[in-house]
């Protein structure tokens, strides 16, 4: 098995760091040979040797309606053959623009950028630039791509997600977070830390950014500032907003936008910011996501995909808990979902490896990594449902053998 994925993994590695062009694809967390894939179709993936596997990573959250979708591949194929890309305006980024700030309660005003890290630098800047202020909050375990800022204040200690916190302070342009955390596996916070933050930041004029790339569409149509009623001053966006294709987005009050350049001093600018082919398939995408239903059946597939999993490892005497919000989800190899950093630490690591690996082994492809979250595509039906519980019933218990 893997063979072909062993011999270009073997040669990538001379040429890209790691072999990689993103470090967690190298499955350093859960040991062995990364797959390398030649084609998606729908809710599964099809590796270099021809093997085929039932895909809850979906690009880490971008794939929301399955590999090659129809409907993406046509708005790609028709815009593209008109010209990929012109550094000038045109009106499909104004209809990503109304499309996007129709629909999330944050979004007054929005810019168009090529990747969620440029989106929330982006929003970051642009929070120092409107508040005159410097230190950026975040907190331990939240993931905001790989841009250079402050990650913690100094000597405020780290900010433990999920309990109420001591984010004040009058010297903080920001506090920023994942509102429902995917990078520390799924950790979804009560609505008293989410409430008790936007006071908080309201309080002493720092700026609430809730980082949406992975919950933006993801896990409801209004994202997470829907799930829990809370506004934020700005929002970045990315993976779903693209549908496969570099779309990043961040945007918000009309007062903070405008700081933004041309009109005001926070300069920020992109090449290919907004070009016409990538926004094409990102508006292919939110057009079926925000159609009356969506995320009701996304969601139920999810929770059964969850509870599916749970029961199998009950049945086999695992410890085994799992948590999910609209089509995101979390496993976790402890008796209940974990509420922070620390209890997600609690979990049994090498379990979720030799899981992962036997699901691997048995045509199920989970994320290469105990600190990420899983992805649900309105593909994914019952007969993927039902492979899934077939093989995780099997890898369960070679866990127990
Ligand atoms: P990108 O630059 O990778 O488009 O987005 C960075 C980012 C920002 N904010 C959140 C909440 C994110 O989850 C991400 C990227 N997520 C990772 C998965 N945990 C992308 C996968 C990777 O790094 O290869």
């Amino acid at each position: 098995m893997y063979e072909r994925s062993k011999a270009l993994f073997e040669r990538s590695q001379e040429l890209i760091p790691g072999g990689v062009n993103s470090p967690v694809r190298a499955f350093r967390a859960v040991g062995g040979t990364p797959v390398f894939f030649r084609e998606g179709r729908g809710a599964r993936l099809i590796d270099e040797d021809d093997r085929e596997y039932i895909d809850y990573v979906g690009s880490w959250g971008p794939l929301i309606l399955g590999h090659a979708h129809p409907e993406v591949l046509a708005a790609i194929a028709s815009v593209a053959a008109r010209g990929l890309s012109f550094g000038a305006p045109t009106a499909l980024e104004l209809e990503m623009a109304e499309l996007l700030t129709s629909s999330l309660p944050s979004m007054e005003q929005v810019r168009l950028v090529s990747s969620g890290t440029e989106a929330v630098m982006s929003a970051l800047r642009l929070a120092r630039g409107f508040t005159g202020r410097s230190t950026l909050v975040k907190f331990e375990g939240c993931y905001h791509g790989h841009s250079d800022f402050l990650l913690v204040k100094a000597g405020s200690g780290a900010l433990t997600f999920g309990n109420p916190t001591s984010a004040h302070g009058k010297e903080i342009a920001a506090v920023v977070l994942e509102p429902v955390a995917g990078n520390m596996n799924f950790v979804r916070p009560t609505d008293a830390f989410i409430a008790t933050l936007r006071e908080q930041c309201t309080r002493h004029g720092a700026l609430l950014v809730f980082d949406e790339v992975m919950t933006g569409y993801r896990v409801g149509a209004r994202g997470a500032q829907g799930l829990f009623g809370v506004t934020p001053d700005l929002t970045t966006l990315g993976k779903v907003i693209g549908g496969g294709m570099p779309v990043g987005a961040f945007g918000g009050r009309r007062d903070i936008m405008q700081k933004l350049a041309p009109v005001g001093p926070v300069y920020q600018a992109g090449t290919l910011s907004g070009n016409p082919v990538a926004v094409s398939a990102g508006l292919a995408t939110l057009k079926r996501v925000l159609a009356p239903g969506f995320f009701e059946r996304l969601g139920e597939t999810t929770r059964a995909l969850t509870d599916g999993l749970v029961r199998e490892a009950r049945a086999a005497g695992v410890d085994f808990s799992a948590a999910s919000a609209g089509g995101m989800f979390g496993i976790f190899f402890r008796a209940s979902p974990p509420a922070s950093f620390a209890q997600v630490m609690e979990s049994d690591r090498e379990a979720f490896n030799r899981f992962f690996h036997a699901m691997l082994a048995r045509g199920v492809y989970l994320a290469p990594s105990a600190f990420e979250a899983g992805f649900v595509s309105s593909a994914h039906g019952a007969a993927e449902l039902d492979a899934t519980f077939a093989a995780a019933r099997s890898a369960f218990a070679a866990l127990r053998a």
